[in-house]
């Protein structure tokens, strides 16, 4: 196989959560250009329809599905009919997720459990879904949308960075439990990336901006862009002997300890 193939995703069906803008979108959208077949679902019908707007709008054919990733039944009808009308799933990423930024001694055990239950159990009941069919098919590859969070802590983020640590850990779970069936399960953890998730976070003159661009070796906010290269990456035969790893993609944030300030 020639190194180039070796990223082709031509004949595979990604499924992406959570799809219809930001980063699913994008990851997906990469993964169409590099020949796969797009699925998707998102929590209701007007987003799904969003989504399907904007893959038509970027010449993609992809397939919507309302699911809530948090509700079992609902996801096994969902792979049962992305099955049938479409095919077995070759590439699940976890990508669904939301974050609840609230000082600990003020969050609700609900609010808590509701981001575990988005950001972690979701996850793991969709790997769960589709690790059957991939284990009949002799490969699958799953790709868990971690978190710097994954690594460390900040005020205000304490069920999210929870979640995306247990998210970190189920990742090498599924790696060690499934490599010997050759399905390969790896976590992309990007930093600071310009979505709608960030963007209360990201407005210009918000401490936290200069603070984040301060804090990146890179200066800048990730783009969604950032990181299609390596869920390519991730999702080819290129990365068949790569299992249980998390790639940072996060501009050498999590390398640096930051730059010291300015002599006064
Ligand atoms: P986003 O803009 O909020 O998009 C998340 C998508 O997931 C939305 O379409 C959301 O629908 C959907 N979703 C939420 N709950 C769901 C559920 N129960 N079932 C199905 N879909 C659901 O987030 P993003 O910034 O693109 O982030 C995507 C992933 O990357 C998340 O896992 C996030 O934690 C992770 N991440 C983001 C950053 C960043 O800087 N942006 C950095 C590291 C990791 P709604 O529109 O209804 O919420
Ligand atoms: C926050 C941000 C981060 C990013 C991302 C970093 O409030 O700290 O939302 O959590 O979403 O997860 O990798």
């Amino acid at each position: 196989m020639s190194i180039m193939n070796s990223f082709s995703l031509e004949g595979k069906i990604a499924l992406v959560t959570g799809a219809s803008y930001g980063i699913g979108f994008a990851i997906a959208s990469a993964m169409a250009e590099a020949g796969a077949k797009i699925v998707f679902n998102d929590i209701n019908q007007d987003l799904v329809n969003k989504g399907l707007d904007a893959y038509k709008e970027a010449g993609i054919e992809a397939h919507g599905y309302v699911c809530d990733v948090t509700n079992e039944e609902q996801v096994n009808i969902l792979i049962a009919q992305i099955e049938k009308e479409v095919g077995v799933v070759d590439i699940l990423v976890n990508n669904a997720g939301i974050i609840k930024r609230i000082p600990m001694c003020e969050m609700t055990a609900a609010e808590f459990r509701q981001v575990i239950d988005i950001d972690l159990n979701g996850p793991f009941i969709m790997a769960k879904a589709v690790i059957p069919s991939m284990i009949k098919k002799g490969h699958g590859k799953i790709i868990n949308i971690c978190s710097m969070m994954s690594e460390l802590g900040r005020e205000t983020v304490s069920a999210y960075a929870a979640a995306k640590g247990g998210l970190k850990m189920l990742t090498k779970n599924i790696a060690a439990e499934y490599g010997e069936k050759n399905i390969q399960c790896n976590g992309i953890g990007p930093g600071y990336i310009e979505t709608p998730q960030t963007a209360p976070i990201r407005v210009n003159g918000h401490p936290f901006n200069d603070f984040i661009i301060g804090k990146t070796p890179a200066a800048r906010w990730g783009r969604t862009e950032d990181l299609q290269g390596p869920a390519v990456f991730l999702a080819s035969d290129a990365s068949n002997f790569v299992n249980g790893h998390i790639l940072y993609v996060d501009g050498g944030i999590l390398a640096s300890i930051g730059k010291q300030p300015a002599a006064n």
